[in-house]
């Protein structure tokens, strides 16, 4: 098949209670590394860039190993998505690109603009076939080019969400329920807000709802990654349990990025440690990219449910 809108995976997931991952690139190895971890548990799968991701990977060689991909897996649901587009010229660009779902994220803007803003979008990409993604809320953290203190993170009002989703005609809607961006989400015990979820749920049930920064912060991998000559210390992320939690309450879509982040550079610094004469890069980065499947596998089969889905 074609890359596919997210459309019917997340019709599958809202109604068999199970969330897809979408997983964030910028190279040919973590392109890789997903998709050869959907294919093995026969999962429908998101691959999503950021606007920054775009400009380092050039989006002509993002689009064409992506279709490689596709190629490669033809029997496997893949969409190709903008990860937190920042205006309408960024959507528009990934929409004529090929892409088949973009987020504008408009949540800095206040809610009137925020709904001006989304709907542009929307009527540019359904004309063309192409699904939208909007947040309400902020999360704190920092990823690219989005930084946000946690002293201006907002829980989504649901009451907001119903009347966003109502005026945009928008397909997905990114909610903030205590997640935040990067390596260092919670000082404390990891919480999430699953009354909001709720309430959010019971005012939209058919809208698929998507976690951002819902990383686990692997331990193994930071460890991996301070073992080898790594410094990440204190990082915390969502557990595997809140996780699958959220993936058969309502959640459609997890966006994973620091765990594979972790992942390739774990595996590429255990590498320079165990063997300084190495210079090959496809030495170290072959193992990194059997740990990006690795990690990818573990998060499909064992905490989103997608596995055997596709
Ligand atoms: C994310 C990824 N991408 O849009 O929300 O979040 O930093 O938790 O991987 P993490
Ligand atoms: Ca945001
Ligand atoms: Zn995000």
């Amino acid at each position: 098949m074609p890359l596919v809108t997210t459309k019917e995976m997340f019709e599958k997931s809202m109604k068999e209670g199970f969330a897809i991952g979408a997983f964030n690139v910028n190279n040919m190895e973590l392109i890789q590394g997903i998709v050869d971890a959907a294919a093995e548990n026969n999962s429908p799968v998101i691959l999503q860039a950021s606007s920054s991701a775009i400009k380092y990977a050039r989006i002509n060689y993002l689009m064409k190993m992506v279709q490689a991909a596709v190629e490669e897996y033809p029997n496997l649901p893949i969409a190709i998505h903008l990860d937190h587009g920042p205006d309408f010229e960024t959507c528009k660009m990934c929409v004529d690109a090929g892409f088949t779902s973009v987020m504008f994220d408009g949540s800095k803007y206040d809610f009137e603009e925020n709904v001006r803003l989304t709907k542009e979008v929307v009527d540019y990409a359904h004309s063309h076939g192409v699904v939208v993604e909007a947040e309400l809320g902020k999360l704190a953290g920092i990823e690219d080019d989005v930084n946000v203190a946690s002293s201006d993170a907002m829980y989504t009002d649901p009451e907001q969400a119903e009347e966003f989703v109502k005026r945009t005609g928008v397909d997905s809607l990114a909610i903030a329920i205590g997640t935040s961006h990067g390596a260092y989400k919670f000082k404390g015990e990891a919480k999430l807000r699953f009354d909001i979820l709720k309430q959010v749920k019971d005012r939209i049930p058919n809208t698929p709802i998507v976690l951002h920064g819902a990383s686990t912060v692997i331990p193994e991998l930071v460890e991996m990654c301070n073992q080898y000559g790594g410094n990440i210390p204190g990082a915390k992320g969502v557990p595997d349990e809140i996780l699958h939690e959220a993936s058969i309450s309502g959640v459609s879509k997890i966006n994973v990025d620091t765990d594979l982040r972790l992942a390739l550079t774990g595996g590429i610094r255990k590498v320079f440690v165990e063997d300084p004469s190495a210079f090959d890069p496809r030495k170290y980065l072959t193992p990194a990219r059997e740990l990006v499947k690795q990690t990818v596998s573990h998060k499909m089969r064992d905490v989103f449910g997608s596995a055997n889905k596709a």
